[in-house]
This record gives C-alpha cells, structure tokens and sequence, in this order.
C-alpha cells in the first residue's frame, strides 16, 4: 500500500496577515499530490490553535474536501479499535500539541472527524486491508511532555501480527529536539519496539532515522520558526511503500522562501551597518519569487550605531518579510550586546520578565504575539478561552493523567515550544 504522512500542517498559522494563506496553499498541494495514496496519516498541528476561526475552518474543510473526492482503496479490518465509514481516499489524523484541550471539550481534529472528514485516534489502532495485504497504524495523540511516558506504558502498543505497522505520535524527543531536565519527557528508548515505522510531528523540519527503530519526522509543511534549519531544510509530506519499506520526501513545489542571513556588524558606525544590510539585501532579492520572501536577519557582533529593528522591517516591507535578531539565533540580549536599541528587544526582555513571573501555564505568548499583531479580538478570544478551561480543570481538581492522557494542564508546554 502507499502510505503518505502530511504533519504539522497548521491553519491559521499567521492568519489576517499577509501569510495567511501559506499553510493553506502548502497543504493543497500536499493533499492533491496524496489524493491517490491508499492511506493518508495526518500526526497532529493540523490546526494552529484550539478554537480556530471559523474562515480557518471553512478554508480547511474545502482541503479536506480534496480527499473526499479521493478514491477509497482500502477496508478497516476487524482487528481495528475502532470502526468508521471512509468517505474517499482514508485520512487517519491525531491531535497534536496546538489542538489538545481538556476532556469534555471538543478539539477541531475531533471536530473534523464529527463532520465525517477523517478518523481521530488516541491511543487507539487501525487496520486496513488491500488484496490480503495489512497495514496497521496506531495513534497516540499529543498529551503534555511530563505525561508522555505513562501514557504511552498505558497505551502499550502491540504490532499487528502480519502487518506493516506505524506508530504516530506528536511529542518532544529527548536527543532530537529540546526537552526540558525539569521533567520527563520521551527518550528514544521509551518508543515501542517492533514497529515498521515510528512517525512524530511536532518537529518542524524533515529527519529520518534508522537503526533499531526507524524514525520519521516528515517536518511541517510550513515555515514557522525562521531559522537556520528551516532555511536549510526543504517542506514537503513523506510517502512510504508498505511492501517494499521504501521511504520517501516529497518537496513542495513553491512554498514562501526563507533566507536566513547572518551578518557581521562588529565595529560599525549606524551607515556602515546600514549599507551592510542593503547590500545583503540586494543579492537575496535578485532572484524572482513567486512570494515574497521571508528573511531573517542575525546581526553579529558589537556596534555602537543605534539601529531601530521595526525601522529596518518598514524599509523593507515592500519586498521582504523581515524578522531581525541581534547577536544569536535565539535573540538573546546581554547587557553588553552594543547599541542596537530597539523597542523589539525591549518586548522580548518583558517576555522574559512575564514567563518568569506567570506560572499558571497561561500560554502568555501566544497572548503577546497576538496584541504585537495587533489581533486584539483574538486575544480576547485566548483569555476568555483560557478562563473556561480553567474553571473546568480545577473543578475537575485534575492533578494526574486520566484514563484518555488528557490532563487538565494542558497549556503549560506552550511556555517552551513553539513547535
Ligand atoms: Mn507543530
């Protein structure tokens, strides 16, 4: 059977900005691409938040109706946990870290299915059969990283006898992406044995490995975090040959480039920098796209030239979307940093000062990230959103995993990924 994994598509990522379209023109070519695979698994971020608007909704769903139009080639078998009536080509999905929300509340992967356009797994497997042929897919949804071990040792998946079987989950794994000492979280030894294939979302750039158990991570199939990997690694969706075990990634054909351009400005006076950066600009501009291009900027370096990064993303704004980071990757500012001054690095030290000070897993930016774009209805919707879910968890007075590893600190993992 052909298999294809399309992870991390997040809609409404960036959505009511000039980005808005990206993941939904970045998942219709995948989807249109994928239409004839005989199964198509979804491993969570399908959508960017919980509560998506509902014109995210409606432009997701005229997606999914790609696959509708699909041809169904395959059965579910009796050894499935579960039963659903496929309508077109088979679409397996589970919720990822974005859509997680607790129990009695209803997530927009839940939702998609409820309208009948895909079948949502946690902890729970599905076999399908072609021409005697079985592929067995097993879902555990994302759950907050502290829990992940118990509540995969729960969920202890079995391989199906006969069957060429995948595990998709949507976690952090320690080694492959940053996991905090704090707590527990998956190592590669957690992951189950036996398996065919091990798929992860959550991360967002394409990695596959093999060894005693092959991991894939297809990566999402848009650029959110601008940086040098994400410059580095192409997007696309992985497709996968059940008899042969061949693995494949598919690039997308024009997905908005990300230049990620590191720029020395140690010693230089404000118009020595300046230039520096317009020439920079000026090569990464030559080439026609079809969109215009994200770029990051790192300035490296000690300078005493004061150089404000909001004035620098307007001159560019016509041709370009600009993020600009002094000094390093992660944008850190050190007392001594030089005198790039700037009301950004101002709002990233207040970021700083607010995760230290709010500890009651409120996703404050998310929040932030809102009010500095300007979406001041959807920040409201966010506070509104986080008071009920508040009130609900300590009602439920939620301090362990239940029976669905769904716990009622369902935001916490916001305040450390951006995955
Ligand atoms: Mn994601």
């Amino acid at each position: 059977m052909e298999v294809a994994i399309v992870s991390d598509t997040h809609f409404g990522y960036k959505w009511d900005s000039e980005r808005g379209e990206d993941p939904f023109d970045n998942a219709r070519e995948a989807f249109e691409r994928t239409v004839d695979a005989d199964i198509v698994v979804l491993p969570g971020d399908l959508f960017d938040r919980k509560v998506p608007k509902q014109e995210v909704l409606g432009e997701a769903v005229d997606c999914f109706n790609l696959y509708r139009q699909g041809e169904k080639t395959v059965e579910l078998s009796e050894d499935s946990d579960v039963e659903h009536d496929f309508h077109g080509t088979p679409v397996i999905a589970i919720h990822g870290t974005h859509e997680r929300r607790s129990e009695g509340f209803t997530n927009p992967v839940e939702l998609l299915e409820k309208m009948d356009y895909l079948l949502h797994l946690h902890n729970e497997v599905a076999v399908f059969e072609k021409n005697g042929e079985k592929v067995a897919v097993h879902g555990m949804s994302g759950v907050p990283e502290r829990y992940a071990p118990k509540v995969l040792e729960k969920f202890a998946p079995e391989p199906v006898e006969d069957a060429y079987n995948i595990f998709v989950f949507h976690q952090s794994v320690d080694k492959l992406v940053y996991t905090s000492p704090d707590h527990d979280s998956l190592s590669m030894e957690d992951l189950p044995g036996g398996f065919d294939l091990l798929v992860d979302g959550h991360i967002h750039w394409f990695q596959h490995l093999e060894g005693d158990r092959e991991l894939v991570l297809p990566g999402s199939t848009i650029t959110t975090q601008m940086n040098k990997v994400e410059a580095e690694q192409p997007k696309g969706y992985v497709t996968i040959d059940t008899e042969t075990g061949e693995l494949e990634f598919n690039e997308l054909g024009s997905p908005r480039e990300l230049f990620y351009e590191e720029i020395d400005v140690e010693g230089h006076s404000g118009p020595e920098l300046l230039d520096k950066v317009q020439e920079r600009m000026d090569e990464l501009l030559q080439e026609e796209l079809e969109k215009k291009p994200l770029v990051r900027l790192v300035l490296e370096g000690e300078t005493s030239a004061t150089v404000k990064k909001s004035e620098l993303k307007e001159k560019y704004s016509e041709d370009a979307i600009m993020s600009i980071t002094l000094g390093s990757d992660r944008g850190e500012i050190s007392g001594d940093a030089g005198g790039i001054q700037d009301s950004d690095s101002i709002a990233e030290m207040g970021m700083q000062v607010l995760k230290e000070n709010v500890n009651s897993g409120f996703p404050i930016e998310d929040l932030f990230e809102l009010l500095e774009d300007g979406e001041i209805d959807g920040a409201v919707d966010l506070v509104e959103d986080m008071e009920v879910e508040e009130g609900r968890s300590e009602e439920a007075g939620k301090e362990e995993v239940d029976e669905e590893g769904k716990p009622g600190e369902e935001n916490v993992q916001k305040l450390t990924e951006f995955q």
